[in-house]
């Protein structure tokens, strides 16, 4: 079986958005266009609280973009977004959700940030992804959404590791920074992941 993960796809990370993503907006006919290829499909949520320690706001003489260590990670400071329950954490209205089966809600402990719709960026506590995809027989795992360079990256990665065939949709995601970006798809192809265009799967379907 084949799955879609459509990766946080949120009104903070579009245009207007208190995290948004360049061009994000651009990604969703797109995916819309996509879903009715696969088999499963699923999105992720970016779903924090108010006092979520990856928010610049909740510490002292810090600004968004600093790099801090949290609770022994990295963590990049960033600027108050997808707080649950408010307009900016919402699921985008472009987007048709008729076809998602699951939600899968991450970053909701206030000590640790959750990148991959699999795990938090400790590895310590699974969202129940990788399960979920399991039970349904899944062995093909294709990727779209925001940010290129962080979420999606992130859940890529998770996804070799459990040994899913990844494929990232290069063109149904956009990045924070395309340098970056650019270093994920590499880490991704290191890996054995694939990064592929929607044109791929757009003729092979
Ligand atoms: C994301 C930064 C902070 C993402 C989420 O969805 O890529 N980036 N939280
Ligand atoms: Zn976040």
């Amino acid at each position: 079986m084949r799955a879609f993960l459509l990766i946080d796809i949120q009104n903070d990370f579009l245009p207007g958005g208190s995290l948004a993503v360049p061009d994000g907006d651009k990604v969703i006919p797109l995916v819309n266009q996509l879903q009715p290829g696969f088999d499963l499909v699923v999105a992720t949520q970016d779903w924090h609280p108010q006092n979520h320690k990856s928010f610049a706001s909740n510490h002292t003489n810090k600004n968004a973009f600093d790099v801090i260590d949290l609770n022994g990670i990295q963590q990049v400071l960033w600027p108050d977004h997808c707080v649950q329950n408010t307009p900016g954490a919402d699921l985008s209205e472009e987007l048709q959700t008729e076809l998602i089966r699951t939600i899968i809600r991450k970053g909701t402990n206030p000590e640790i940030d959750s990148y991959s719709g699999f795990y938090d960026n400790g590895h310590l506590q699974t969202t129940g992804l990788a399960d979920f995809l399991r039970e349904h027989e899944v062995q093909e795992i294709y990727i779209a959404g925001l940010a290129g360079d962080y979420c999606v990256y992130f859940t890529a990665i998770d996804a070799l590791e459990a040994g899913f065939n990844t494929y990232l949709i290069e063109d149904a995601c956009r990045p924070l920074s395309p340098e970056n970006f650019e270093l994920a798809k590499q880490e991704i192809i290191a890996k054995g992941g694939k990064i592929i265009q929607s044109q791929d799967i757009i003729t092979t379907t």
